[in-house]
């Protein structure tokens, strides 16, 4: 049950704004605004079969009490009514995921971040009917990094998220389990999908509007949920899980931070900053230091006041001020694990791709972000292939936004660098690997790309931007990956 205390609008706007004139939180002002305890999600390791890692997820409908007052909330969720649980999956491991649909409905599970072929990516080509089960399988390629899961069926994808259908995938491996950081999972690393609901009177999620955002922040699946935890370097592994809200994360007292991961994996080295803007569709990994804070509280806040309102889609009051995104007590250090009391100067290495090595540097790929939910002059078109790449090649993309709001641009398969953003090399904490990056009205990002492993004629993976209601709308491409050493090209292109 949540402890959330039910306020008008207003009267929680007023609130988020005394929030931020106090940089100090006392922990009686907080018992009025939080929330309960923050879930932690189940975490999964799988079960070896054969040699093969299983994991078994089912979508399905329930509620949820989200409110401190009123019915409990109609929601979806994997095995469980909201969310899903983490799942965890090692380099190397050949992987299976049973998906049941239990959801009476359409749907489809995407694994956002993996590197597998084009049938196993849970595109909106991998329809899940109602009562089936998508049993995909895999290899694990990718690097140590934070991944998640959600539905993908075109035109539903925003609904179904916004229901709660999400999950977080770790990915580890020898090296990232040796790393000195935090990684005793829900303990020192703990992850927090961020996410914004507004609710009708009857507390059903309110799914109406052009971008489905919310005035109440949900962390794991718990409306302005509090954390305990230690006085120690804590790991969060961050993630906008929103269907279109921006958060530029930051601490109370604006202490700084140091981020280790992008979505791809770890940085070089830590980078330290005391703000974090994360897009839809983002993770990050931050590391902050409580050990001086035992006792204390502070909050998680997205100072969002600060972010120009010319890149934000649907703004709206959050959007202009600085609102708690968790309220955190500290309390004593852990005795186990051991707290990590400084974090290692170089976590990876990370081979940065010359632009030359490109087979189309001098002729980039071009994507134009447009008003209307076009990328090029069109819209979505499930059965047209927008663009041909060839397998073991390295290609340059250039994402240009001419529309009104900025848009999270992903693409699946894999991870790219960001070579520039107009003609800038981008900050230290973007020269890791990514599979979504943020594009700003007027800016135009080159990143740079291997097509590597997988290839088919026939099925596309997606390029779309990650504001779920422009992903619906339309706001998406169709690429598929050739390899054309087999000559094996699409049927629509031979009868051309
Ligand atoms: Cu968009």
């Amino acid at each position: 049950m949540s402890r959330f205390q039910l306020f008008s609008r207003r009267d929680f706007i007023k609130l988020m704004s005394a929030a931020t004139a106090t940089m100090a939180i006392s922990r009686w002002q907080k018992v009025q605004g939080a929330g309960g305890e923050l879930p932690i999600p189940t975490l999964l390791t799988g079960t070896e079969t054969n040699g093969v890692m299983v994991y078994d997820l089912t979508m399905q409908t329930g509620t949820t009490q989200l409110l401190n007052t009123g019915s409990a909330t109609p929601t979806y969720g994997y095995n469980g009514s909201i969310l899903g649980p983490v799942l965890q999956m090692r380099v190397g491991d050949n992987i299976q995921v049973n998906v049941t649909n239990n959801l009476g409905m359409q749907t489809t599970t995407h694994w956002h971040g993996l590197h597998l072929p084009a049938e196993m990516d849970g595109s909106p080509h991998q329809i899940i009917e109602n009562g089936a089960t998508w049993s995909p399988t895999f290899t694990m390629l990718n690097r140590p990094s934070t991944c998640w899961y959600h539905p993908h069926l075109h035109g539903e994808t925003g609904e179904q998220v916004f229901m709660g259908l999400a999950g977080l995938l770790y990915v580890t491996d020898d090296a990232s389990e040796a790393l000195a950081i935090p990684k005793t999972y829900g303990v020192d690393d703990i992850p927090l999908t961020v996410q914004d609901r507004d609710f009708n009177p009857n507390n059903t999620f309110d799914l109406g509007g052009a971008f489905r955002k919310g005035l109440r922040i949900m962390v794991n699946g718990e409306i302005s949920p509090n954390l305990t935890t230690h006085a120690q370097m804590i790991r969060f592994r961050l993630h906008n899980g929103s269907n279109a809200r921006l958060y530029n994360f930051g601490f109370s007292d604006n202490r700084s931070f140091s981020q280790i991961a992008s979505e791809g994996g770890f940085l070089e080295a830590p980078v330290s900053m005391n703000r974090l803007f994360l897009t839809p569709g983002e993770r990050a990994e931050i590391v902050v230091d409580f050990s001086a804070d035992e006792n204390e509280s502070l909050a998680l806040m997205s100072y969002s006041s600060e972010l120009s309102p010319a890149i934000i889609g649907g703004f709206d009051a959050l959007d202009a001020s600085d609102f708690t995104v968790l309220t955190i007590d500290v309390d004593a250090a852990t005795i186990i694990p051991t707290p990590v009391t400084s974090l290692p100067t170089s976590l990876t290495a990370i081979v940065r791709i010359a632009e030359n090595e490109a087979i189309n540097a001098a002729n980039p790929r071009q994507y134009e972000l447009q008003n209307g939910a076009r990328i090029n002059n069109v819209k979505m078109d499930i059965n047209r292939i927008d663009q041909v790449v060839e397998l073991d090649t390295i290609e340059v993309w250039e994402i240009s936004n001419v529309s009104a709001v900025g848009h999270p641009f992903h693409i699946h398969d894999d991870t790219f660098q960001i070579l520039s953003r107009n003609g800038v090399a981008p900050a230290a904490n973007e020269m890791g690997w990514k599979d979504t990056v943020f594009v700003s009205p007027m800016e135009t990002v080159k990143i740079i790309r291997p097509f590597v492993d997988f290839s088919d004629p026939v099925i596309p993976y997606m390029f779309h931007c990650h504001l779920l209601e422009h992903e619906d709308a339309g706001m998406m491409g169709q690429f598929t990956v050739i390899n054309a050493s087999t000559k094996i090209y699409l049927p629509t292109i031979l009868n051309e």
